[in-house]
């Protein structure tokens, strides 16, 4: 199989993220895609590929103008405010207590301010994604690194797999957060969709619930958005990934989410994938988006659920047995050394290669 990769992810490479406002070290590291890459170069059946430049164009299709903007201001707009400092982190978020009791017309109309920390919390979710110097020329690379996954399988490859990193998925059109910038999965749904005219199908099996895709795509019937995650009542982002989002007006119905009870193993897991595999198969068309996390796993350090190294082999078997191209694309996972390893099961499964040995 394929993977396109490349050295750029390393410009995104923070050394401390906050949680509840105490500094620790940053979980969504480079050490993280080396692991893959190395696994994956040392099992000898992948060859790595440099992505292509796509251009701010596909990014601008799913993505709010003003986020990219202040994506690529942000670090510069730190260095002018002379605040020192290795990340920036918001000060404060337009929350939607601020603006109770006044109307929506008048809410869209409070400008985005020129504080960079305002301006931080107006696109950001959360207080635990650091922004640093090469954040910006690093999510560029993620992105670029799906397309040009896309551009292998639309050019007759029947699986490939971006090494996305930065993640995507918890990046709304007008919003980053949760490690993520740029919503790498969508941008390539959407490139898809623009390529073919077909519906596309996303599987998210990150731990955590895609609330960027699902935000995208929620008025969509042309992209089927499926997640299996970790009950939001437990685990990030907390306020969307129920299983009673289904989406609305066109889109109703073509939104599906899983919640996994704590501790969830490879049987629970894998019933609830079946569920999700049917309903994708039920949908015309050829091509599948996996978000791909490893967070799943029994020892992460973040995730709450117990999947094994033998469990994303199988996983990966289920899903290319649906008999639809995959364009696979790296989300999160964050214990370390075995990243390396599940990464190699998955992708082993996907070509219906055995588990082990050559
Ligand atoms: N102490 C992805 O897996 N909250 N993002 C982390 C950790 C955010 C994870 C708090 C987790 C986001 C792509
Ligand atoms: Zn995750």
């Amino acid at each position: 199989m394929k993977v396109v990769h490349t050295e750029g992810h390393r410009r995104h490479d923070p050394k401390v993220e906050t949680y509840l406002g105490l500094p620790l070290p940053a979980n969504e590291v480079p050490a993280r895609a080396d692991a893959i890459r190395d696994a994956l170069v040392a099992d000898g059946g992948f060859e790595l590929v440099d992505p292509q430049g796509h251009g701010a164009g596909p990014i601008l299709s799913v993505h709010d103008p003003g986020l990219v903007r202040f994506l690529e201001e942000a670090w510069p707009a730190v260095q002018e405010q002379a605040i020192d400092r290795e990340f920036l982190v918001a000060d404060t978020y337009p929350t939607r207590g601020m603006f109770q009791g006044m109307s929506d017309e008048f809410v869209a109309s409070r400008p985005e301010t020129r504080a960079v920390g305002g301006r931080a919390g107006w696109w950001g979710l959360d207080s635990s994604n650091p922004i640093v110097a090469g954040t910006y020329v690093a999510a560029r690379w993620a992105v670029d690194v799906a397309l040009t996954t896309v551009d292998l399988v639309l050019g007759g490859e029947t699986a490939a797999y971006g090494l996305c990193r930065p993640p995507g998925h918890h990046a709304a059109a007008a919003m980053a957060g949760g490690y993520c910038f740029f919503n790498n999965a969508a941008v390539a749904a959407q490139a898809i969709v623009d390529a073919t005219g077909e519906r596309v199908a996303i599987l998210d099996v990150d731990v955590h619930h895609g609330n960027g895709t699902q935000q995208i795509f929620w008025r969509r019937e042309d992209v089927l958005y499926a997640s299996l995650h970790a009950d939001p009542l437990r685990l990030y982002p907390f306020f969307l990934g129920y299983a009673d989002e289904v989406g609305e007006g066109p889109g109703r119905g073509a939104n599906l989410n899983f919640p996994q009870p704590l501790r969830a193993d490879d049987a629970t897991y894998l019933a609830d994938l079946d569920r999700a595999l049917e309903r994708i198969a039920a949908e015309p068309g050829s091509i599948v988006v996996v978000s791909l996390g490893f967070d799943t796993f029994h020892l992460d350090p973040i995730g709450d659920l117990a999947l094994t190294t033998e469990g994303y082999h199988e996983m990966g078997r289920r899903v290319a047995a649906l008999g639809r191209r995959l364009v696979i694309v790296q989300e999160g996972g964050y214990h370390v050394p075995a990243l390396g390893g599940n990464a190699r099961a998955w992708l082993r499964g996907a070509e219906g290669r055995h588990f082990g040995g050559a």
